[in-house]
């Protein structure tokens, strides 16, 4: 496949072969993992990402990626963040799965006897890649079953942030831990954390240090309080209503997230002869919910809520997560033209100092351009920001914020994410969700609009179907066997060795030039 995937980058298909390499050199035979080095596990919205991606390389990869991670799935619903891969050594990520004893630890909650998983979950795209994946090639995925066996485990899944983790009452789903949410080490998390007694320094060791530079990744001290909210979730057997949580917040991009998926599922609903109109009614409520509860109008922006803060609870910082709200149908016009002023003014300066959203507030007292989600602009989060604009009308932002997507995820390397004032790529290369999405914008066209609830429309990306030899040969290597797969919806396989991530570090040629053609 080398000589394949010489040609320089500088071209579209260059781009697209570019990210192409990159999902096939982090394909286990099971799914995909972020990263060789810093992430050499299954993580859930990864996954998810991943999926969207593959769907134009692979729609059969692209169903496995879910049917996967959805194989781990625990009796009460939960999706976990991490899938455990067995073959790699326990030191290679922290924390591991003997912190996490899940099989033991999360028995009481239907944890599988057979498969390690952590015990806390991640946003909520599952849904919404599923019908993306299953409109890639509708044929394979109606012969495989594809829909008609990952339905009821979305639904169970949606089920569980609905009942068991609407900890407010207000009728959102509240995160319990810092990693739940994605953005692991926001701003907005300092002050719930601060309440949280760090765990003693040498009782864990972390492995993100043996990959990552120490000024991009959290604090020993947020480490220890990341850790000491995990075992004290574990300790209480994972159980939502025995837990202290001591962390508890609604964050709106999590439940937009959450939203977004859920009018996803009705259309999945509605292909596989279920009923969408409770999926349909549960997405109404949410988004009047998120309204409600979280919608700040003077600042312009969605905040998160501190379930443990006095008052109203919202958290006084501004980060992207406020933003990505735009992906949700049916926001009245009021609020859309306020996120819209916050997404291109001072704070964020979209099309003006960046051309991607940088994580959180330029103006905010704790910005970092490097640091892990003080700052930087990451790719899946511009990806929705992108979807989003379309979504609300305003395509020749969404064309620009694309362009600006392919110029600097293959300039990066496909950089997990960039300072977004200069561009220099941060944290691991050739990381997952980056190239997957690069496919997906490439293989973009506008979509057209139609109401509210056809929200598969509003997002759906027609798969790009590349023409040449080259391309059509990577396809073929991404559908050709691999050394052993998992049975649909079914754990045990066993993934290839991991290989040490390449981490090829050197600019892009396209770094300061223009978008793929
Ligand atoms: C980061 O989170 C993991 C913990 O889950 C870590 O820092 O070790 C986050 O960026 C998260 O959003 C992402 O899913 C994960 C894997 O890419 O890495």
């Amino acid at each position: 496949m080398t000589e394949l995937l010489q040609a320089p980058a500088t071209t579209r298909d260059g781009a697209w072969r570019g990210a192409a390499e990159v999902l096939i050199g982090n394909w286990t035979g099971t799914s995909t993992v972020p990263s060789r080095s810093l992430y050499p596990h299954q993580w859930s919205w990864d996954s998810a990402f991943l999926a969207i991606g593959w769907r134009h390389l692979s729609p059969r990869r692209a169903q496995r990626e879910l049917e996967s991670l959805l194989g781990a799935q625990w009796g009460d619903g939960r999706v976990p963040h991490i899938v455990f891969n067995p073959s790699v050594p326990l030191g290679a990520y922290f924390p591991s799965p003997d912190f996490w004893r899940s099989s033991a630890a999360g028995a009481g909650r239907g944890a599988p006897a057979t498969v390690e998983t952590s015990g806390i979950v991640q946003p909520p795209v599952h849904a919404l890649a599923a019908l993306l994946v299953h409109e890639a090639d509708p044929e394979i995925s109606r012969r495989r079953g594809f829909l008609t066996r990952l339905y009821p485990r979305l639904a169970r899944w949606h089920d569980y942030l609905a009942r068991r983790r609407d900890l407010g009452r207000g009728g959102l789903a509240a995160v319990v831990h810092p990693w739940e949410p994605g953005m692991d080490n926001s701003p907005c998390w300092d002050g719930p954390l601060a309440r949280i007694e760090p765990a003693e320094p040498g009782t864990f060791r972390r492995a993100d240090l043996d990959h990552g530079a120490a000024t991009d990744r959290p604090t020993d001290l947020d480490y220890g309080r990341y850790v000491r909210l995990a075992a004290e979730y574990r300790d209480a057997g994972y159980d939502d209503a025995a837990a202290p949580h001591g962390f508890a917040v609604e964050d709106p991009n999590f439940n937009a997230l959450f939203i977004a998926s859920e009018y996803a599922l009705a259309e999945i609903a509605a292909e596989v002869g279920a009923a969408p109109a409770g999926h349909l009614a549960r997405a109404e409520r949410l988004t009047r919910a998120l309204l409600d509860r979280l919608w700040d109008a003077e600042a312009g922006v969605f905040r998160c809520r501190d379930l443990h803060a006095g008052g109203d609870g919202l958290i006084p910082e501004t980060s992207v997560a406020g933003l990505v709200p735009l992906i949700v149908p049916g926001l009245p016009g009021p609020v859309v033209d306020a996120l819209l002023r916050t997404l291109t003014g001072p704070h964020f300066a979209l099309g003006d100092r960046t051309g991607l959203a940088p994580s959180y507030d330029l103006r905010g007292h704790a910005f970092d351009p490097s640091r892990y989600w003080r700052g930087p602009a990451w790719f899946n989060i511009n990806w929705l920001i992108e979807r989003g604009l379309r979504l609300q009308g305003v395509p020749e932002r969404a064309d620009a914020l694309r362009s600006a997507f392919l110029r600097s995820a293959a300039g990066s390397g496909y950089a997990e994410y960039v300072d977004p004032l200069t561009g220099e790529p941060r944290g691991a290369r050739r990381f997952g969700w980056t190239a997957a999405l690069t496919l997906d914008l490439l293989g973009s066209v506008s979509p057209t609009f139609a109401g509210p609830r056809r929200l598969a429309r509003h997002l759906a990306a027609r798969p790009h179907r590349p023409s040449t030899s080259s391309t059509r040969a990577i396809r073929a290597h991404a559908d050709a066997p691999s050394p052993k797969l998992s049975a649909p919806l079914e754990q045990g396989g066993t993934p290839s060795t991991p290989r040490p991530d390449p981490q090829r570090s050197e600019r892009h040629p396209l770094a300061a030039g223009e978008e793929p053609r």
